[in-house]
């Protein structure tokens, strides 16, 4: 699938590097957007979605507004010891009533798109049973307002603000009625919402809200399941996804796309020789293969049942062809990488390579400064999977962000880190990886889950106090980089 870069393209690109020093270098600045100086190399192909994301529980706040019911991280936040500060998302950007000026705020710097989740207890209280059409409302008025203003909405599904009844009834996700109740909710809200929105994500992250919240305990709903238990949790999650994209098919507007925005693990060869590169495709499927990989195969890997022995999770056949059915596109939450080598003699065919402790990381401890893993994360979806139609769905870092004297945040630590994973993902597309568009995560600060607000994301700082948003310097890079298409 590597496509060789052109002569003619490779003596533009050393050509530009020595003639730099000489000769006039394209102008940058305020006016560069009009001009069509940028070199070919570092644009992105015709028509890229440029986007940037959210998530409800993350920015709404009113969580007691028009008949929401109380989600699992509602009871989590409000329990004291497990978000830093005892910070919860009652208010956090009071998105819920200023929506419309975070929609301008994504106007102003081009965003093509907007990736927001629906929060399902909004849409039905307890999970199942009676609809609350008040709920769904907010979604209608967003999804308008964006429409009004040359903003395409992308609607994830689910993103981790489970119905608390579910999880008193049925355990959560531990529990296959769980499942079958986010098929329900799915088809329901595809169904009014589909003549306008045109690409629904399921689920937000399964290798996230799984691992953390069922397995480590660090997240909702704070529970430490080992074994068979946690492996039937997980399976019931992808079987969730496949019942929601059914509903979603059954019941969506001819033409909507559907796909999932799943935190793959990537692995990156740590020196790009065959063996190694062979290895990661590998260990692309062993290290995704209780989440995307049974997805895209309708099996789990010989390995993944082998090694969890009396511990695999129980299925039927039917389950696995549930969950493999067919998606649109794939969405991929990028952040960090995992190196990995060759190595024959483990069973899996590939060996981990141990990080340093001198590695680098942003301030959240786990974001390793990896800007391979936009290149190779969506590579290996198009290589192992023979996907299609990839989205970067969130990329973005956490920064100690602080106001200067002049109000403004002088970010450039995350404009360096973007500038620099961007590179990686144009490399894709010059590989013809078939990655369509890139959404940042995130268009402002918000409730960073178990870090409650002490770690920033956004490319628009939040004071708070006043629930004023300033783009950051971040915005203004990322506005030129839209109205260039291209990496500046
Ligand atoms: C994304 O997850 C989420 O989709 C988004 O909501 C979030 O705001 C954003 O990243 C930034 O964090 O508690 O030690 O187990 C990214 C993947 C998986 C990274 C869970 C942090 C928790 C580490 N995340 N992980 S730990």
């Amino acid at each position: 699938m590597k496509k060789k870069i052109s002569r003619r393209t490779f003596a533009k690109i050393a050509g530009a590097a020595t003639l730099a020093s000489t000769t006039e270098l394209p102008s940058i600045g305020p006016t560069a957007s009009a001009q069509s100086t940028t070199p070919a190399e570092r644009e992105f192909p015709r028509g890229f979605i440029w986007g940037t994301a959210t998530a409800s529980y993350q920015v709404e706040g009113a969580v007691k507004e028009d008949g929401r019911g109380p989600s699992i991280w509602d009871t989590f936040s409000h329990t004291p010891g497990n978000v830093v500060n005892n910070a919860n998302g009652d208010i956090a950007n009071d998105h819920y009533r200023l929506y419309k000026g975070d929609v301008q705020l994504m106007k102003a710097f081009g965003a093509k798109a907007y990736r927001f989740s629906i929060a399902w207890p909004r849409v039905f209280p307890n999970g199942d049973g009676p609809p609350n059409p008040k709920g769904l409302d907010f979604y209608n008025r967003l999804v308008d307002e964006l429409l009004a203003n040359g903003i395409q909405p992308y609607a994830t599904l689910y993103h981790w603000d489970l119905p608390q009844s579910l999880q008193d009834r049925f355990g959560g996700w531990e529990g296959r009625d769980t499942s079958k109740a986010f098929g329900d909710y799915a088809g329901y809200v595809a169904a009014r919402l589909s003549d306008r929105v045109k690409h629904i994500f399921t689920i937000n992250e399964f290798g996230a809200f799984i691992e953390v919240g069922y397995r480590w305990g660090a997240h909702a709903p704070g529970l430490k399941l080992e074994g068979l238990r946690l492996n039937q949790t997980r399976h019931h999650a992808v079987l969730g996804h496949g019942l929601a994209v059914q509903a979603i098919r059954a019941s969506a507007k001819s033409g909507t796309k559907i796909g999932l925005a799943e935190n793959i693990t990537i692995p990156v060869p740590v020196v790009e020789t065959p063996q190694n590169v062979a290895a990661a495709e590998r260990a692309m499927r062993e290290m995704n293969a209780q989440y995307l990989t049974v997805i895209m195969e309708g099996k789990y890997t010989d390995w993944y049942l082998k090694s969890n022995g009396a511990n695999a999770p129980k299925f039927t056949p039917e389950d696995l062809k549930i969950i493999s059915s067919p998606l649109d596109f794939v969405g991929v939450n990028i952040y960090t990488n995992e190196f990995v080598k060759a190595d024959e003699t483990s069973p899996a065919g590939f060996a981990h390579v141990p990080r340093p402790k001198s590695f680098p990381h942003a301030p959240s401890f786990w974001l390793y400064i990896s800007p391979d893993a936009l290149y190779w994360g969506p590579r290996h979806v198009a290589k192992v999977w023979g996907v299609k139609e990839i989205y970067v769905t969130e990329n973005g870092c956490s920064a100690a962000d602080e106001p200067a004297a002049d109000g403004k945040v002088y970010d450039t630590d995350r404009v360096t880190y973007l500038r620099s994973y961007l590179a990686q993902l144009r490399r894709a597309t010059l590989d013809s990886v078939p990655v369509k568009g890139y959404f940042l995560w995130s268009l402002m600060d918000n409730f960073e889950w178990a870090d409650g607000y002490t770690n920033r994301f956004g490319i628009h700082y939040v004071d708070y106090a006043t629930q004023k948003r300033t783009p950051k310097l971040s915005a203004d890079f990322y506005r030129e980089v839209i109205a260039r298409n291209a990496i500046v």
